[in-house]
């Protein structure tokens, strides 16, 4: 008997990557992608009373009319409808979160370290208005507001490059006590987008930070969900925590805060005691699975502090459903850093959910994954970056 209670978690996942324009400034190079950085993506929309905002996270086939310059996956993207009346406002905020909040104010905040990157991109589609959007870096506790407008004089998706010193501090609005003490990036709790007054319909793609030399991915704009489960007599429990590197357990080389994931777990000897975790692609409006594309990348790699535990991959585009196919995680003292290609993974011979369907594994819909160690054991885990690799 499963039983499922809802937390938190980030997950900053695979998708594709769409080539580059020509004219973009700097050359991106990237060899892995972030799938799980264990915070939890939040959006919610606000605007004033007469005005409206409505978000829908969408998957795109390449071959759909809005498809982004040279896709050749299926890309999750943010749809954001909005009619802001003249004088009016009307936005998004996303916020990085330690669980899941209804509404902003309830989210506790779970901010990032973007110290260490150039600037932030994305891609936008445009609808040729002659009006401005304004992106939004909200900057240390008190979210001081740090703007670059996007100027929407054309059609279609482009990719923008945001070097952080292009950002300025706001001076039509603050929060109440935001300091005015520079864009530092140490602290970065999220980030808003507002729209200019009228009606109209654009999207959001893989907003990444890069530097000189990579990309980290910041929001693919799929959304993340986390089911704990257990027998009767096991016990799990899931926090997502920040490691500062001057904690015992701070990853090896680690510069700034790192989020990650703790797991606790005591499961007594016997076939029928189980625990673990299922970190499951969600599509938060349907209340369903969602999935990603994992074709095209060798394998996975991730930081795992304790074990023993087998990791499964979900392999199907619902969980519920899907093919299961594991690699076993030996037990390590400390953080070690397990780089897994999909060629050392099995299909499960001990559990299969009810409907799965043995075809192979075939990875072009990937609904999650779950973590489970061995009945027998108890002890602490932790995960840190989760990515897939070329
Ligand atoms: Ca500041
Ligand atoms: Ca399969």
């Amino acid at each position: 008997m499963y039983r499922f209670s809802l937390l938190l978690t980030l997950v900053l996942a695979a998708c594709t990557s769409p080539s580059s324009q020509p004219n973009t400034p700097v050359e991106v190079v990237r060899e892995t992608l972030l799938v799980d950085h264990y915070q939890l993506p939040a959006f919610y929309p606000f605007s004033d009373e007469n005005s409206s905002v409505r978000l829908t996270h969408r998957y795109l086939p390449p071959d759909d009319p809005l498809a982004l310059p040279g896709q050749d996956q299926t890309l999750p993207v943010l749809q954001a409808d909005f009619a802001v009346r003249e004088g009016g406002y009307g936005g998004f905020v996303r916020y990085y979160c330690q669980r899941t909040f209804p509404s902003s104010e309830d989210c506790p905040r779970a901010p990032q370290y973007w110290r260490s990157y150039q600037g932030v991109r994305l891609w936008l589609y445009g609808n040729n208005t002659g009006k401005e959007l304004l992106l939004i870096i909200l900057d240390g506790r008190q979210e001081e507001h740090w703007a670059y407008p996007i100027l929407d004089n054309y059609s279609g998706w482009r990719l923008f490059h945001i070097d952080f010193h292009r950002f300025q501090r706001r001076s039509d609005y603050q929060p109440e006590g935001a300091p005015n003490d520079g864009l530092n990036l140490v602290e970065v709790p999220g980030y808003t987008l507002q729209f200019p007054s009228g009606t109209g319909t654009t999207y959001l793609a893989d907003l990444r930070l890069y530097d000189a030399q990579q990309t980290w991915l910041l929001d693919d704009y799929t959304r993340p969900n986390l089911f704990v489960f257990n027998s009767p007599e096991a016990s799990a429990e899931l926090k997502n925590l920040r490691l500062w590197p001057d904690d015992p357990e701070a990853l090896p080389g680690q510069a700034g805060p790192v989020w990650v994931l703790r797991f606790d777990y005591s499961i007594p000897q016997g076939s029928q005691s189980f625990a673990g975790f299922i970190r499951a692609y969600w599509d938060w409006p349907n209340d369903a699975y969602s999935y990603q594309n994992w074709r095209g990348y060798k394998g996975v790699q991730l930081w795992v502090y304790g074990g023993p535990v087998k990791l499964s991959l979900l392999d199907g585009p619902d969980g519920r459903t899907a093919e299961q196919w594991f690699y076993d995680i030996p037990a390590r003292s400390g953080w070690r850093q397990w780089i897994i290609p999909f060629a050392a993974f099995q299909r499960r011979a001990d559990y299969q959910p009810e409907g799965a369907p043995d075809d192979g594994f075939n990875r072009t819909a990937i609904s999650g994954y779950s973590i489970s160690p061995a009945s027998g054991t108890q002890g602490r885990l932790y995960l840190a970056d989760f990515q897939l690799y070329r």
